[in-house]
């Protein structure tokens, strides 16, 4: 595996980057570090408790939960992805700024917002900009579908909005990855032609 690539993988809902993740995982072993946002590191999984967790999560306007990723993930890229990048691994994280965008400004309606996103982006990220973006496509009425049949812990205050709010969101999606190096995966496909695609994906820039 070529060593030290940034890479993202992000989506709306249920669109299966958990399990393909974990099969990348066991793809491709201790090369490759995992990560996530909110979270990746011990303090950022503070403020992921914070943002996901507390009670009056769901009243946060977009303005207060831009700022909190951004917190977030500053601690997450000094203390997970920098050493672990200087280490020669491969790292990717599910989500990252490309939610911030997607969830806070478009899904969320903070477009005003939209011009300081790119200054914090080039001020927070500097040179640590992710080499590639894998977005998983899914039409959210899918997605969602997959989450209620999930179970388990209880939607949390995204996953329970309007249908509309995910409709933004795929559009979010598509507006940044316009802006970056990207690639598709259409996640409504059965799991394993997901990952046949998804793995497709990986080799071709590990091979770069
Ligand atoms: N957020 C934000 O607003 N701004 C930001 O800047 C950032 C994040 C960084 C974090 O959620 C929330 O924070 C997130 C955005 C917001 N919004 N929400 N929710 P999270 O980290 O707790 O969770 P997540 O990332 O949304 O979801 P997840 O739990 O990882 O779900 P998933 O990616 O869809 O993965 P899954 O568990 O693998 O799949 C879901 C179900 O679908 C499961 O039952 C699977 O068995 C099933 N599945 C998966 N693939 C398939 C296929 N191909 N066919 C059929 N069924 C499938």
């Amino acid at each position: 595996m070529k060593k030290g690539l940034f890479i993202v993988v992000d989506s709306g809902e249920g669109a299966g980057k958990t399990s393909q993740l974990n099969r990348a995982k066991e793809t491709y072993g201790d090369s490759l570090v995992l990560t996530r946002e909110p979270g990746g590191s011990p303090y950022a999984e503070e403020i992921r408790a914070l943002i996901l967790k507390s009670p009056n999560a769901s009243q946060a306007d977009a303005k207060t939960l831009f700022a909190l990723f951004w917190a977030a993930r500053a601690d997450h890229l000094k203390n997970t992805v920098l050493p672990a990048l200087k280490a020669g691994k491969t790292v990717i994280t599910d989500r990252f700024d490309s939610s911030t965008f997607a969830y806070q400004i478009i899904a969320q309606g903070a477009t005003e917002l939209k011009d300081f996103f790119w200054q914090m982006r080039d001020f927070y990220l500097g040179d640590l900009k992710p080499d590639l973006y894998i977005y998983f496509d899914i039409d959210p009425v899918v997605g969602l579908a997959r989450k209620h049949k999930q179970g388990g812990e209880e939607l949390n205050h995204f996953e329970a909005r309007q249908i509309d709010f995910h409709n933004r969101l795929r559009e979010g999606f598509k507006e940044f990855i316009a802006h970056v190096p990207h690639e598709v995966i259409d996640a409504s496909q059965p799991m394993e032609k997901v990952w046949e695609d998804f793995h497709a994906v990986l080799e071709k820039s590990f091979a770069k």
